[in-house]
């Protein structure tokens, strides 16, 4: 039988995706630069004009999901990283914020079958996030090892012949390589016959 396991060394394969909501950008853009920081010294390119990331802007966290599943749907991608900030505020709007991109990321990624991490901070005021996103700490650089770790475990997972007898079910959508690059084509074209 066998162990997998993401590994942090052979990234040149790897292609990612960015979703980062302006909501919040004081917050946003220092994850986003600790997560770019954590890809270039892991020798990936972060430059929006190299090989391996790609860049979406959403206006908020609420945005995210469905940009993520419209990226993670392409097959173009190993992982997204998905870099938001819910802060709360005097009224209830933070709770459905909150809750629903939480729940977008996650039916993303079990539809799609691309890890995409939850980069949304949700905190009770902005002194938390500021000091999660680099007074203290910054996750960003957290995302971005999540985001390798996962891609090349997919990666690995993916390469494992079938057994004999047994169908290839679960996801929907993979990366360049992957067996399951046909039903991709069938789901991105009942969703748009263009
Ligand atoms: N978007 C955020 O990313 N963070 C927040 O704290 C936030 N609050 O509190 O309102 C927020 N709202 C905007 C929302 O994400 C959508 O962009 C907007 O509702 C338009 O759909």
């Amino acid at each position: 039988m066998a162990v997998f396991e993401g590994t942090f060394t052979q990234v040149e394969p790897l292609r990612f995706a960015i979703v980062i909501g302006r909501f919040n950008d004081l917050v946003t853009t220092k994850l986003l630069e600790a997560c770019q920081d954590c890809f270039k010294r892991h020798g990936i390119d972060a430059d929006p004009h190299g090989s391996q990331i790609d860049y979406a802007w959403v206006p908020g966290s609420f945005e995210i999901p469905l940009v993520a599943r419209q990226l993670a749907l392409s097959g173009r991608y190993d992982a997204i990283v998905c870099i938001g900030a819910v802060i709360k505020g005097q009224t209830p709007h933070f709770d459905y914020v909150a809750g629903e991109v939480a729940k977008g990321i996650a039916a993303t990624q079990l539809q799609t079958g691309v890890p995409v991490i939850f980069g949304v901070l949700t905190t009770d005021t902005l002194q938390q996030a500021l000091e999660r996103a680099g007074i203290k700490s910054n996750k960003g650089w957290e995302y971005a090892m999540s985001a390798i770790e996962m891609g090349s475990l997919m990666r690995q997972i993916r390469s494992m012949a079938p057994a004999s007898g047994h169908g290839q079910d679960g996801a929907i959508a993979g990366s360049t390589t992957s067996p399951i690059k046909a039903s991709l084509r069938s789901a991105t074209n009942a969703e748009d016959p263009n």
